[in-house]
């Protein structure tokens, strides 16, 4: 290889740090104190208002915060390709309700900063999301955090994106660490993301096969399985959905982490993080200390609200966050 090449490939592989450097120094917090100095508690004011409506709120934003940062980066993609289709999430489109209550929380609270002349259309949509994401966690008991800003929302989104960016509930936990690590999160990471299944719902068919069917998943603790099989008979309504969290269903806490050590996770994807002797010690970590676990879930919702972030010419700030502009 000649020298020429050999210095190509050393500039390629210094533009390709220098980029992702970039990305991640665009992110701070207070990135609006020029612009819209009041826009954290604005957002907070119309959060607060759509959580005492409905506490459904909670899972369905910090869902949506997820599942938008996993699809294309945190760039508030996910809450238009929903809405220019009308298929909110596309792994779950038999019910848009639950889901609809995290988009309805973002439109609620751009209107609210839009409301302010000079915040108007300076706030993303992605930030907002991930503002509102923060303040749904404090709102149900976990734990407050500073949020990073400085998303631009995308300019695109295709329906094939979704495609393998987000994990089936049958996952094991090779599967979940390696999706995971793809978008820079590590184990530890994952299992702490997961408990955000300490809030929320899951419709009756992310877990049937468990509960159902000559062989029910052996690693579920058998009266809560007679529980499951009460709610979710078979020819259930497709709309039934249960908690995620049966003991502490409205609140953020590390009870995830408790029932499944009592063979008490929803899907089959929480219980195999103490079901696996490799994430185990983790889970009983945090069963014991609510302390380590908040700890833990902030240093990596964090790290997830940096996946893709889109700066420059590689976003804009959408007028309204459902359309592109
Ligand atoms: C580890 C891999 C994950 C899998 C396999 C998974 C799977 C699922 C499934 C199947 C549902 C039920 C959807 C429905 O029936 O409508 C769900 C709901 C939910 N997920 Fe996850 N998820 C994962 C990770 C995460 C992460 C990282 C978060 C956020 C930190 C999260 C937050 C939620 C919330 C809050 C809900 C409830 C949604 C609502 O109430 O509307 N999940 N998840
Ligand atoms: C979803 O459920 C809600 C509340 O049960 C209901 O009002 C709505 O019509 C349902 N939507 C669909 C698409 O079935
Ligand atoms: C099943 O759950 C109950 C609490 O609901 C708990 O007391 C019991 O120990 C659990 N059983 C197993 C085998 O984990
Ligand atoms: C009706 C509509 O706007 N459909 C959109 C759904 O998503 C695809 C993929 O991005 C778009 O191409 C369509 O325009």
């Amino acid at each position: 290889m000649g020298s020429g090449t050999m210095r190509r490939l050393a500039a390629v592989a210094l533009l390709v740090l220098a980029t992702a450097t970039a990305c991640a120094a665009q992110l701070r917090r207070n990135y609006y104190a020029g612009v819209c100095p009041n826009v954290e508690s604005i957002v907070r004011d119309a959060v607060t208002r759509k959580f005492r409506q409905t506490f459904i709120t909670v899972g369905a934003t910090v869902h949506l915060f997820f599942h938008d940062c996993f699809v294309e980066g945190c760039d508030a993609s996910v809450i238009v390709a929903s809405t220019a289709n009308n298929t909110a999430e596309k792994d779950n489109p038999i019910n848009l309700s639950l889901a609809g209550d995290g988009f309805d929380t973002v439109i609620k609270a751009k209107a609210a900063v839009d409301a302010v002349p000079q915040c108007r259309n300076r706030v993303s949509c992605a930030d907002i999301l991930a503002m509102a994401t923060r303040d749904v966690i404090a709102l149900a008991g976990g734990p407050s955090y500073a949020v990073e800003l400085g998303r631009l929302d995308g300019l695109s989104c295709t329906a094939s994106s979704v495609n393998g960016k987000l994990a089936p509930p049958s996952f094991n936990l090779d599967q979940l660490t390696a999706l995971f690590a793809t978008n820079g999160l590590s184990q530890t990471d994952m299992i702490a993301l997961s408990a955000g299944h300490t809030v929320g719902f899951a419709h009756c068919n992310t877990f049937t096969g468990r509960i159902s069917g000559p062989t029910p998943d052996p690693t579920l603790n058998s009266s809560f399985a007679a529980q499951l099989r009460a709610w979710c008979p078979p020819n259930v309504d497709p709309r039934i959905a249960v908690t995620m969290d049966v003991v502490t269903p409205r609140a953020f806490d590390n009870q995830y982490f408790k029932n499944l050590q009592n063979g008490m996770g929803l899907l089959a994807s929480d219980q195999v993080l103490h079901s696996d002797p490799r994430s185990r010690p983790t889970v009983d970590a945090w069963a014991q200390s609510s302390a380590a676990f908040n700890k833990a879930f902030v240093e990596a919702i964090t790290k997830m609200g940096r996946i893709g972030v889109k700066t420059g010419a590689q976003g804009n700030i959408r007028r309204n966050c459902a359309v592109f502009n």
